[in-house]
Order: structure tokens, then C-alpha cells, then sequence
């Protein structure tokens, strides 16, 4: 059945790289590097999906729980009025308990994954006719801008999941920023940020016993060997994700454990014995630090909420 969700590409913009250029880019650089946005074709946004359930992924169940605990505070300081701008919307299954609580007129999903962000947005349509429902293809770590036929005097921003975390913080105070000029005086930016911890529970998050994480930056090289021209070989490479203090932040890389050549699009790359392509950084801070980085972008704070265990943190941030 074709339900009415209102579908925008705004993927082919002018400004967003593609998996081509940026993998020839990170492949010839020293050290080499991937970026972390192409995991998400359907097979890894799966994956993310069965990495949010592992026991050792605290950060989805517990945002949920500080979400459902703090729904009716937050419809309070946003207004009976918002609308829902989700970024990176994934599932959009955090957002029900906001549509819930606020009963919004519209949602909009923004997303890089265009298969997801279609069966996912057409869930909502189904479950909540009440609700308008657009769907915006993009890669929102380039441009920002809101799709002309969704229009909205009362905004409500979200970005969950602490996705602001695997960008660097300049590129995070640059988001921010792009946000803060997108949105109209005095609309509201609820994100979810993780918090910095003890190193042993941050790694094993990043390492489940499942190897579902190790599956799903994997499966970075399995779409640049279907999708580019290329004889890369994702059994030839090991997941390693661990804590880098200094930087406040998990890194994940793909180390090739023996010496090797790889071809991609004609072009030849060699990885010595041991050596990484760097996939990915999730970003960890403190309030006061999140709190600093959102005002160098023009946001004040608002409200926070965490969870008993100080684990993760939800920002209520006015523009
Ligand atoms: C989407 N993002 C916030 C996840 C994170 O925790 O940085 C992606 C992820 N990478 C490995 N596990 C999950």
C-alpha cells in the first residue's frame, strides 16, 4: 500500500561527496581513513539496528529511557505547537516518544540511507495517520537546508543517538552552527550526547562479544567491493575499536593484519603488515563540554537530563 509520505532526494547535492571520490581520497592518504557516513547502506543501517541491542550498546537503551522519563518536560519547553525535524533518522523509533507526547502536525525525517528512510517513514505514516510525514534523502554532514514544501514556524530539532559524536568537534561546531542558522529565533535542538566514562565500559560497547560492531564496519569494504570497481577483501582485514583518551573519543579502524595491495576504480593501494584504514570517531563529553561546544555555535542550554548511571546525556538547546 502507498502511504503518504512526502519524499525529497536531496542526495545528489551539489555538494555531497560521493563513495567513489571520498574512498580514493582516504585510501591515498597517510593514515588512510574511510568515512563513517558510508556505513549506512541497508545492510549496515541493519546492523546499526542489531548493534543497538547488543547488551554491551548502552547508548540507544539508555537515551530511550531518559527520553521516555522526560517526554512531558520536553513537549512543556517546546510547545504544544512544534513540529519534528529528526537528523539521521534511522528506525525513527526514539522519535515515537516524542510524537506521542507532543502530537505534532508534521515530522520530518532526514536521512542518508534512502531504503531505510522510506520503510521507516512509512511505518510512521501508518501508525500515526494523524501525522504529516516528509522524508528528505541527504547527507546533512554537507549543506543544510530544510526541503521547500516542508514548512514549519516551530521547529523542534532532534538528533539522537549521539551522532554528533562521530563528527570531529570543529565539524560538530560547524553542524551546529548551519543548524542554528536554519532554524527560526527561539526553536528548540534536543540532542543526544554520550558521556565520557570508564574506559572498560566504553570499549566493550565498541566490541561486543557478538561482533556485531566488527561485522558492521566490515561491511564498509563489502559496499566499496560491490559498489566501486574494486578486489578488496573484507576477510582480509580485523575490526579494533578502542578508547583514545588524549582525544576524548572511540576510534574505529579496519587493520590489515599482513602486507597488501588493494585496487579500487584502477587505482593501487598498498597497507602494510598491521596497518589501519582509521572508520570512524565517536566523540565523548562531559555536560560542561557539550554545553561549551553548542554556545561557540550560538545555542544556550536549556534542560538536561541523564540517567542514574551518568552514562548518557540528552541537551534541550535554544536557538
Ligand atoms: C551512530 N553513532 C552514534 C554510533 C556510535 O556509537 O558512534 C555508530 C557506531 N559505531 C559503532 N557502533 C556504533
Amino acid at each position: 500500500m502507498a502511504l503518504a509520505v512526502r519524499f525529497y532526494d536531496q542526495s545528489q547535492h551539489e555538494h555531497t561527496a560521493s563513495l567513489r571520490d571520498e574512498t580514493l581520497a582516504g585510501f591515498a592518504a597517510t593514515p588512510k581513513w574511510a568515512s563513517p557516513k558510508f556505513f549506512y547502506d541497508r545492510r549496515g543501517s541493519e546492523l546499526f539496528e542489531q548493534i543497538c541491542k547488543q547488551p554491551e550498546y548502552y547508548l540507544t537503551r539508555t537515551e530511550e529511557s531518559i527520553l521516555r522519563s522526560a517526554a512531558n518536560e520536553i513537549v512543556e519547553i517546546a510547545g504544544p505547537q512544534a513540529d519534528l525535524i529528526e537528523f539521521g533518522s534511522g528506525a525513527s523509533r526514539k522519535v515515537r516518544l516524542l510524537l506521542e507526547a507532543m502530537h505534532p502536525t508534521s515530522y520530518l525525517g532526514i536521512d542518508i540511507s534512502q531504503d531505510f528512510l522510506l520503510s521507516s517513514t512509512q511505518r510512521l505514516a501508518a501508525d500515526y495517520p494523524w501525522l504529516d510525514v516528509h522524508a528528505a534523502c541527504a547527507d546533512f554532514t554537507g549543506e543544510l537546508t530544510l526541503p521547500q514544501g516542508f514548512d514549519s514556524e516551530h521547529p523542534l530539532a532532534f538528533f539522537p543517538g549521539s551522532s554528533i559524536g562521530n563528527f570531529t568537534p570543529d565539524q560538530a561546531r560547524q553542524f551546529l552552527s548551519s543548524l542554528h542558522a536554519m532554524l527560526p529565533a527561539g526553536a528548540g535542538l534536543l540532542i543526544g550526547v554520550d558521556l565520557v566514562k570508564d574506559k572498560d565500559v566504553l570499549e566493550a560497547a565498541y566490541n561486543d562479544k557478538a561482533h556485531v560492531t566488527a561485522a558492521f564496519n566490515l561491511n564498509l569494504l563489502e559496499r566499496i567491493r560491490e559498489e566501486l570497481d574494486s578486489d578488496i577483501d573484507p576477510s582480509r582485514f580485523v575490526h579494533h575499536a578502542f578508547f583514545n583518551e588524549r582525544e576524548s573519543r572511540i576510534e574505529m579502524h579496519l587493520i590489515s593484519p599482513q602486507a597488501q595491495d588493494v585496487v579500487i576504480e584502477g587505482r593501487h593501494f598498498h597497507f602494510d603488515a598491521g596497518e589501519s584504514l582509521h572508520t570512524e570517531n565517536s566523540y565523548k563529553y562531559t555536560r560542561e563540554s557539550f554545553i561549551d561546544l553548542a554556545r561557540s555555535a550560538g545555542f544556550e542550554s536549556t534542560a538536561y537530563w541523564t540517567d542514574p548511571k551518568a552514562l548518557f546525556g540528552v541537551h534541550y538547546l535554544t536557538r
